[in-house]
């Protein structure tokens, strides 16, 4: 037979781990009996294969491209029937397994279905161009309920009809790698949420704050076009009738050094050079704004423009935005002058003034239009950048700066204005959107923070962000897997236990005190002769045995996350951690004509957890209590976790079909890494094995007790529980007993109520009949 093909049978198929086969579906199969199999091809992909016959252990397939191949049994992977193609559940599929997985979200993601359910999860799959899923239409049909198929409107929904109905908190919140779609569904989500809770004016204010947000907190990257480049929680708070009366917002740890420094092919944040390419003639003119190419610290990534957008296009969008969060015109100049004052801090240059290597600010423009912007004299400004001020025992002393730190004061400088703008913005918004004062209402949160990162190279930004990603998914993990279970446990039902993959270990990795990533980073940073080097030494020394940690040459290491391994090179982690600010720039600052650098000043100055170091100039001694970046971040995530705590969560999970961020691509392998990694099919596994419906004995022999044809008043509410299951016939696989409650499958409780309410309706007949009689 020439058309039959012959397959070596130690296939180089993808090695199988623990945790794939975990996912393999238990159902007993034989391909015998099944029309389709998957077969996975040598690059990973898998196809659907026709069986055509099969003898012994061996099977004859039929590919869709005409191949005929013969193949061993085992290497088959169940198919499902036509007939569950694009189901919009996954809980639906006869077979969960990893390819049937792949090819319902494909089959649907290829008819811009991009939303799926996964039990009580919406995977979301990044469709890289307009999709018509969305607007008024869309918003009104998902009101009503006249469509069923999952979407962010329809978990936006839910949490409405939830916080209402329970009067709980809620909770939106959205997972997945840099550019799967995060931003996104988080705006679509609060687009809902408007449509909805709208009438008094605040939802536009509301969804004004995303394109400011953006603005100034997201940038281009090598994975997202707009990337955020901080975590954000924006909590929209509802009156008793549920109208929006409000809202706040919560930012986590802004990279800052991206202002001063960035990769080849990224950029700086989009508001710079929105800034360069749309700033009206007059407002150029005052702030002496150049082209973004003019701006050394815009230039050294050397990438200006993104696809498709126009920067001064968007500038307008922000500054109609700014008008509509109560950002009035005089502070909006104020903040592009503190943009352009950042922009020219990194224009300023030095020259080496004697043999020792100091160095002194020269006199150029640079200079000059910062002195301007932040309304400093001229010498001050020099001052500060080429000198330091030190007190030896009570002598105060002014060293004189090298031009690696006469550099390093710079864009110090640089990057706390801009860091220090950003928190401000956010505290004006938040002032602007403070309107219905009243703390009673409830309220709908939206958690979007910077997704799971992994570059060539991954430096203290990349270790924060994964970190911050880690703590997530342990929230999510908790709630769908652990306390689900728990409670199974607790109420000792039959249950053989889902395993999930717990990312703990990691976690403890990043936690553990005092040995462990971020204790280590803090003790390093304290040291006076603490050096990144001397830092990856510390971790090799001390961590080497952790099975989530490995030691890399050149001062690297590798940490195993839930979402992969990344390697991070310390270069710079000491620095960064420390994040010091001179105290003669605060001064500085301070000593400023101009309203922001003074308010930037003083709040670093009250702020104990701001790091400053140095004497002040008259009192002294204010090296105050200061937190390192990492530890503050730590304590931030878990005051997050906290609040998320208090709330019924909603996941999302985004996932990216390719890193091209293009349409119509679909990649096999990507998709399954992300499914894998944060357990999406071991959800599906618990929902559709477990219990989702309960109620206690009490309750559950209270409302259908009537029911029974036997009287069993005298009977406890146990034994009358299982009277009621039995005489209605429920099979004993729909539920379970626990020691306090009853557990049930999905749609079992209908059952039973379908009944009690056509009992209730036949007695009210019967009796209102009798009454008719008698009449
Ligand atoms: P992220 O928030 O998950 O990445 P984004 O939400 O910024 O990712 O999405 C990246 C890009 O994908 C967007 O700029 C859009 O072009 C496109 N996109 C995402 N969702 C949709 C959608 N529903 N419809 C159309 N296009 C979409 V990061 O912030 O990098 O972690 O840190
Ligand atoms: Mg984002």
């Amino acid at each position: 037979d020439e058309d039959l093909e012959t397959v070596p049978m130690s296939f180089p198929s993808v090695s199988m781990s623990s945790r794939e086969r975990r996912w393999s579906d238990t159902t007993p199969y034989s391909s015998k009996k099944k029309l389709q199999s998957w077969f996975q091809l040598p690059n990973g992909n898998w196809e659907l294969g026709k069986m055509i016959t099969t003898s012994g252990n061996e099977s004859i397939i039929s590919l869709s491209d005409g191949k005929v191949l013969k193949v061993k049994e085992e290497s088959l992977v169940p198919a499902n029937p036509d007939i569950l193609d694009g189901v919009d559940d996954l809980m639906q599929l006869s077979y969960l397994n990893e390819p049937s997985v792949l090819y319902n979200l494909q089959y649907r993601y290829n008819q811009n279905m991009i939303y799926t359910k996964a039990g009580p999860v919406l995977v979301a799959i990044n469709p890289f161009k307009k999709v018509p899923l969305y607007g008024n239409d869309y918003i009104e049909a998902y009101k009503r309920k006249a469509i069923e198929s999952p979407h962010v409107y329809a978990i936006t929904d839910t949490a409405i009809r939830e916080m209402i109905r329970d009067e709980v908190n809620q909770s939106i919140i959205i997972s997945g790698e840099s550019g799967a779609g995060k931003t996104e569904t988080a705006k679509i989500a609060m687009q809902y949420l408007a449509a909805l809770g709208g009438g008094s004016g605040i939802e536009h204010e509301i969804l004004k704050t995303n394109p400011i947000l953006e603005a100034f907190g997201n940038a281009k990257t090598l994975r997202n076009d707009n990337s955020s480049r901080f975590g954000k929680l924006i909590e929209i708070h509802f009156s008793e009738t549920g109208k929006i009366s409000g809202a706040n917002i919560q930012t986590f740890l802004l990279e800052k050094s991206r202002v001063v420094q960035c990769n080849e092919g990224e950029r700086s944040y989009h508001i710079f050079y929105q800034l360069c390419a749309g700033a009206p003639p007059s407002l150029r003119g005052k702030l002496n704004l150049q082209n973004a190419e003019d701006y050394k610290y815009l230039r050294q990534s050397n990438c200006y423009s993104i696809t498709g957008i126009n920067d001064a296009e968007e500038f307008r969008t922000v500054m109609e935005a700014l008008d509509v969060v109560h950002i009035g015109k005089e502070d909006q100049e104020n903040v592009f002058a503190m943009l352009a004052a950042v922009l020219w801090l990194g224009n300023i240059s030095f020259t080496v003034i004697d043999n020792e290597n100091h160095v002194q600010a020269v006199e150029d423009e640079g200079l000059f239009h910062v002195a301007k912007l932040i309304g400093c004299d001229i010498e001050d400004l020099k001052l500060t950048l080429s000198t330091r001020k030190m007190k030896v025992g009570n002598d105060n002393i002014v060293q004189k700066l090298t031009l690696s730190q006469a550099i390093d004061a710079r864009d110090a400088l640089a990057k706390s204005i801009y860091a220090c703008l950003f928190d401000w913005l956010v505290e004006q918004i938040n002032k602007s959107l403070a309107v219905g004062k009243r703390r009673t209402g409830r309220s709908i949160s939206i958690l979007d923070i910077y997704g799971f990162e992994s570059f060539n190279r991954n430096s203290f930004e990349q270790f924060c962000i994964n970190y911050a990603n880690e703590r997530l998914q342990q929230h999510f993990n908790r709630h769908l897997f652990k306390l689900e279970q728990e409670e199974y446990i607790q109420d000792g039902i039959d249950w053989a236990k889902v395993e999930f993959e717990d990312n703990q270990d990691c976690l403890n990795l990043f936690e553990k005190r005092p040995l462990g990533l971020l204790s280590l980073l803090d003790e390093e940073s304290t040291f006076p002769n603490g050096t990144d080097k001397t830092f990856a030494n510390k971790l090799k020394q001390h961590l080497n045995s952790n099975s989530c940690f490995k030691g890399e040459r050149d001062q690297a290491f590798t940490v195993h996350h839930y979402a992969g391994q990344v390697t991070y090179d310390t270069t710079g982690f000491l620095e960064k951690n420390r994040d010091l600010l001179h105290l003669d720039s605060i001064q500085l600052l301070s000593s400023c004509t101009c309203p922001l650098p003074q308010i930037f000043a003083s709040h670093m100055l009250t702020q104990s957890d701001k790091p400053v170091v140095g004497p002040l100039h008259k009192s002294g001694g204010a090296d105050s209590q200061k937190l390192s970046v990492a530890t503050k971040f730590k304590g931030q995530l878990f005051l997050l976790m906290q609040r998320l705590e208090s709330t019924t969560p909603h996941f999302i999970r985004c996932i990216k079909p390719n890193n091209l961020q293009s349409p119509e691509s679909y990649e096999q392998g990507l998709v399954l890494q992300q499914l894998r990694c944060c357990g999406v099919l071991e959800v599906v596994r618990i929902s559709r094995s477990g219990f989702p419906t309960r109620m206690s004995h009490q309750k559950f022999a209270r409302r259908y007790g009537f029911l029974l044809l036997d009287n069993v008043a005298s009977q406890d509410p146990l034994s009358v529980s299982v009277a009621i299951l039995h005489q209605f016939n429920i099979l004993p696989e729909m539920y379970q007993v626990g020691y306090t409650k009853l557990f049930f499958r999905t749609g079992q409780i209908g059952v039973l109520e379908d009944t009690r309410n056509r009992t209730l309706h036949g007695i009210l007949r019967v009796q209102s009949c009798f009454r008719g009689h008698q009449a």
